[in-house]
């Protein structure tokens, strides 16, 4: 996750002292390479405390953004961030697509256009939960690739990819060096988790990787994060929640120290709870971090938006970092956005002290400790850190006693006044309220269609052996029809399905009947599935789904993993049949899929039944028409009687449903889809599910989101603060 932080304060602060006033906005910019030292980054001449915050911009929607983008600068941050997604703009090799929510220029436009500064991530490998961690599939098929190494075929695509989005930049003056907003770019991601995989061609790869990209001359700062050997002139910088306490700092003396991941809270899977970091400790570890000379914070994420169609990586949620500062919908999580925004402004009034200024550090008790910059001229910052995480604490900082509470930092920005602490919260809390708008709950609203089970003869491919999932569907489909022909034996009595599969999930048929489902999880990808199935006497077919929930994305060649079946057998009380090697038929997708059924003008592809309305119904597609609601509240589909599927409103996939993964506590991982207020016209608007296990539509509901400020009361505060 990552956050992105607002310009407001710093723009005001430094233009109120520079210029004697003016707004945020617009701010006309020289062409002005941006330099670092030891210190900071050096932007027209000066030094620059930033912080940042990552919105990622296919996660929401160009409708969406500009608000986004206020609503940070609002909060204080100067600086916003974000990755570009290979797979989104160059589907095919050599094909583009850089329209609608991919539309980067647009999205690097509006962050200029309100007087924020941009950190353009390229990778082009993101992991970011984002599916195959940002590369297009078409990379698995080029001959003799190994991605994320020294080797020729991939470091020819990365290259490739890396010129185009930086020539496009160039092409728009959007590089702080011609006057545009992109003050740093990012080449790769958190490498160094694996970069020992790849021995010797690791190393070398890093220094191909930051050599390319500084030949591209953008005129800024090429970061690496997750890198301590980044070559120079490269900047290595941290990512993690706790950076003030486990960065080992920049790896020369020249190069400042900045955080581009501190994570306000974590991505969520499929049987995962949500991850809740408290305000306190974020701010907690922002302000340690530039205690010890940071001058860089990126929030991951400010907004981490909605994961729509099939761009989650495999099992994650199609909700991301819902607990950022601004939530799933862009609306302000409190109190994480205001006591943030404290922060910065604390921050930012002495700022030029930070900068300028000598530090040292000295202890002031058993647990706690000062950070002290000092200026010839007489300014002065103090943090006072208490790392007692159980009591307060009573320090002498220059002969004046002062109380520290657990676990928090004073900010003395004279070295006498405290203007902030961690600890102190005084944004008051908000809660987040559901209103159900619109009920699907009669059944002439409904049609349904029953997908088709396809059996062996019906299948096109054969082979003798089980063949692997990803590169079957080449990824335009999450679904792969694996399909055997079984003559039973009159010794056959009470036949059991085995099934091993290395992932995600397979649906089980025999005859056209439904007989159970199996799954892995986010940290165990494989599974079995075994049950009794029920076999014809003369020959029975065997049809098994396999099903993707996105793809892989992260670790170490990607390029070779496995999913799908690994192994299928029929235990009769007698004998073992193994499959393993016997002829399998395959079908890739879903008749629906390939009819483009949740599309309007491709409806009548097939033959609705309007009479009835199944429930508990496997591989069933769903649709209803609806008007949009009255009112400005953002809206979210509640699929809590749903099992697992995918949804589409008016031909948009707002992504993966996955109702029937409990977890440890019993209960879904996510209930609500969020659909983007750009998606819906003013009346009869699409509704189409497609559920594979069986669910009950008629409690299907499209609920308004929104926030009120809560009574604080003492268990609230308890459970919000944990
Ligand atoms: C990238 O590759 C395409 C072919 O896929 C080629 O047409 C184009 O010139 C290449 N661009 C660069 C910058 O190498
Ligand atoms: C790296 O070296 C180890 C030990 O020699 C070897 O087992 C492994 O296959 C090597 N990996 C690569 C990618 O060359
Ligand atoms: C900025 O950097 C570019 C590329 O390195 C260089 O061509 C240009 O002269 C520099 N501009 C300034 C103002 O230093
Ligand atoms: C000052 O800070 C450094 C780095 O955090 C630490 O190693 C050192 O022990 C501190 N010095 C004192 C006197 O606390
Ligand atoms: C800790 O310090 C705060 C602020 O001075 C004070 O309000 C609070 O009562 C103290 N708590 C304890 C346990 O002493
Ligand atoms: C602190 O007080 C001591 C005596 O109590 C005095 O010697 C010292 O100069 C004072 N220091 C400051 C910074 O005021
Ligand atoms: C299944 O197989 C039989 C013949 O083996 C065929 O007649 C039938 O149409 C097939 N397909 C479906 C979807 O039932
Ligand atoms: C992928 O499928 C192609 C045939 O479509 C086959 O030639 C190739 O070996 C397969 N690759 C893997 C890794 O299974
Ligand atoms: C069933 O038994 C017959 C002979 O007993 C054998 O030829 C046939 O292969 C068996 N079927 C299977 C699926 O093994
Ligand atoms: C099934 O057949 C495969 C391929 O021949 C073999 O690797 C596997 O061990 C067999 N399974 C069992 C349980 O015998
Ligand atoms: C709809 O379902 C009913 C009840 O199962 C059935 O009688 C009818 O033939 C179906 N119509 C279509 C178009 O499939
Ligand atoms: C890399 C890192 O620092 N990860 C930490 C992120 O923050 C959480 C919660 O504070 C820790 O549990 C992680 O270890």
């Amino acid at each position: 996750m990552k956050w992105s932080l607002w310009m407001v304060v710093m723009v005001v602060v430094a233009t109120a002292m520079v210029e004697g006033g003016g707004g945020g906005s617009n701010v006309a910019r020289e062409n002005n390479n941006v330099t670092y030292d030891g210190r900071s980054l050096i932007i027209d001449g000066q030094r620059k405390l930033l912080f940042s915050g990552s919105i990622h911009y296919p996660r929401s929607t160009p409708q969406m953004w500009p608000s986004l983008i206020t609503k940070a600068k609002e909060g204080g941050l100067e600086v916003i961030q974000t990755y570009v997604f290979w797979n989104l703009h160059e589907p095919q090799p050599g094909q583009y697509d850089f329209s609608g929510r991919y539309d980067l220029v647009k999205f690097i436009k509006e962050i200029q256009a309100q007087g924020l500064y941009a950190c353009l991530r390229i990778g082009p490998f993101i992991e970011s939960e984002w599916t195959y961690g940002g590369f297009p599939f078409w990379l698995h098929d080029i001959p003799g690739i190994i991605y994320r190494s020294d080797n020729e075929p991939f470091k020819f695509y990365m290259q490739n990819f890396t010129t185009k989005i930086v020539n496009m930049m160039k092409s728009e003056g959007l590089y702080a060096s011609q006057g545009g907003p992109i003050i740093l770019s990012q080449i790769e991601n958190e490498y160094q988790n694996i970069e020992a995989a790849f021995n010797e061609s690791g190393p070398s790869y890093v220094r191909w990787a930051a050599t390319m990209a500084v030949g591209l001359q953008t005129g800024v700062p090429w970061i690496m994060c997750k890198q301590s050997d980044a070559p120079d002139p490269v900047i290595n910088t941290c990512n993690g929640m706790r950076c003030g306490e486990t960065f080992l700092g920049p790896n020369s003396p020249n190069k400042p120290s900045m955080w581009t991941e501190n994570w306000t809270s974590f991505y969520q899977v499929y049987g995962g709870e949500p991850y809740i970091r408290s305000a306190e400790d974020i701010a907690f570890h922002v302000t340690l971090f530039v205690a010890k000379r940071g001058s860089y914070v990126n929030y991951y994420m400010y907004h981490g938006g909605t994961n729509l169609g099939r761009t989650s990586a495999a099992y994650f949620i199609t909700s991301y970092y819902d607990q950022a500062p601004l939530d799933e919908y862009g609306l302000l999580r409190q109190p994480k956005w205001g006591h943030l925004k404290e922060l910065h402004a604390a921050m930012k009034l002495c700022s030029m002290t930070l900068l300028q200024g000598v530090q040292t550090n000295f202890s002031l008790g058993q647990l706690q400790e000062a950070y002290v910059f000092q200026e010839d001229s007489g300014g002065c910052v103090a943090f006072l850190v208490n790392n007692n995480g159980r009591d307060n604490a009573t320090v002498l900082f220059q002969n004046v006693s002062f109380e520290l509470l657990p676990k928090s930092i004073s900010i003395l920005p004279d070295c006498s006044n405290v203007i902030f602490n961690t600890a102190t919260v005084k944004t008051e809390h908000n809660e987040r309220m559901t209103t159900s708008i619109e009920l699907f709950d009669s059944a002439e609203r409904w049609e349904e269609f029953e997908d088709v089970i396809p059996n062996f003869s019906d299948t096109s491919i054969k082979s003798n052996a089980l063949l692997e999932h990803m590169n079957m569907t080449k990824d335009e489909s999450d679904y792969l029809w694996y399909t055997f022909r079984f003559q039973q034996n009159s010794t056959c009595t009470k036949p059991l399905l085995h099934i091993e599969s290395l992932g995600h999930v397979v649906h089980v048929f025999a005859n056209k009947m439904y007989f159970g489902t199996a799954h892995g999880s986010h940290d165990v990808k494989g599974l079995t599935f075994e049950n009794s199935i029920l076999l014809n006497n003369d020959i029975s077919n065997i049809s098994i789904l396999s099903v993707m929930v996105g793809l892989p994305d992260s670790g170490p060649f990607l390029e070779k993993r496995f999913a799908g079946l690994t192994s299928v057998e029929i235990r009769c009380s007698e004998e073992v049949y193994n499959f393993t090697d016997h002829e399998c038929g395959y079908q890739v997708g879903l008749l629906g899929e390939k009819l483009h059924i949740y599309d309007e003008q491709n409806l009548s592809n097939v033959d609705w039944n309007k009479t009835r309305i199944s429930t508990n119904q496997p591989l069933t597609w769903y649709k209803a028409m609806f008007d949009a609601p009255i009112g400005d509240d953002p809206v979210a589909l509640n699929l809590s009687t749903m099992g697992k599927g995918e949804a589409w409103v008016n031909g948009q996939s707002i992504g993966r449903y996955w109702i029937s993964f409990h977890t440890s506590k019993g209960t879904p991982s996510q209930t609500l889809y969020h659909v983007p207020p750009s998606f819906l016209k003013p009346s009869g608007n699409l509704l189409v599910l497609f559920e594979e296990v069986g669910g009950d539509p008629l409690q299907v509901s499209l609920d308004a989101i929104s926030v009120y400020d809560a009574h604080i009361h003492v268990d609230h505060l308890s459970q919000f603060t944990r």
